[in-house]
């Protein structure tokens, strides 16, 4: 999969991924990255990528001219894909939407910086606009980050056993059960007991449990999504 990313900055980008379990994918050419300065593309004498609004007020607005000139260029050579501007006005980024994300073979991202973009990018290219919460980061580049991280991790190849995104937080809106390693009692503090039985079935109820009362104490706004049996309903209930 190819992640393409639009910035001011691409140091910021492609620093930070160039770590662990993304940096090792990125070596095996699992995910590409590319990270493009739309600088390169300012028709302007100095290179400037910025201007005064249009009506006054504080600070400098992206202008149109070289982010759509990087991204014709960009169609030119790699074909079209999605073009997904960062920003606090977007949609709340969550798994659904990147396990949406991962299903594309190509994703393009545009980061902003000073107090915005030129709206005509938006109302002309930009076919997703997406948020990473409620708060404001002088950026898009962090949020790029940690969308390629929770994408790229769904490309089947990326983590070691694919099973294990299966089974743990948001899958399926619960959160993951507890986990324990050596030693059997650290600090007085002890593994719970059936984790030693070796008494698989059990095993298996006890996490399914321990993920239900999570969810139930940590994050009960989940639970409406959740897909809850019977049995599980019959626990909460307890
Ligand atoms: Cl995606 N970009 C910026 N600049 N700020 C944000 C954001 C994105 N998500 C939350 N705050």
């Amino acid at each position: 999969m190819k992640f393409n990313v639009l910035t001011l900055f691409p140091d910021m980008v492609m620093d930070s991924l160039n770590h662990s379990i993304i940096g090792k994918a990125m070596e095996k050419g699992i995910i590409q990255v590319n990270s493009i300065n739309f600088r390169d593309f300012s028709d302007s004498k100095h290179n400037s990528v910025d201007d005064y609004p249009y009506g006054g007020g504080a600070g400098m607005v992206i202008q149109a001219q070289p982010v759509l000139d990087a991204y014709e260029d960009l169609v030119k050579k790699e074909g079209t894909s999605r073009l997904i501007y960062l920003t606090p006005q977007g949609k709340t980024f969550n798994q659904a939407m990147a396990e949406e994300f991962a299903r594309e073979d190509q994703l393009t991202f545009l980061c902003g910086h000073y107090e915005g973009i030129d709206e005509r990018i938006i109302d002309s290219i930009v076919t997703d606009e997406v948020s990473i919460g409620d708060f404001v980061l002088t950026g898009g580049e962090m949020a790029v980050v940690l969308i390629i991280d929770a994408v790229a991790r769904l490309i089947p190849g990326v983590l070691k056993n694919n099973t294990s995104s299966e089974h743990e937080s948001f899958h399926d809106y619960l959160l993951e059960y507890p986990q324990y390693s050596r030693p059997e009692i650290y600090k007085g503090m002890s593994v719970p007991k059936v984790l030693l039985s070796g008494h698989h079935k059990n095993i298996e109820i006890w996490r399914r449990e321990q993920s239900l009362l999570r969810t139930y104490k940590k994050r009960p706004d989940l639970l409406p999504f959740a897909n809850l049996t019977e049995s599980d309903k019959q626990f909460l209930k307890k």
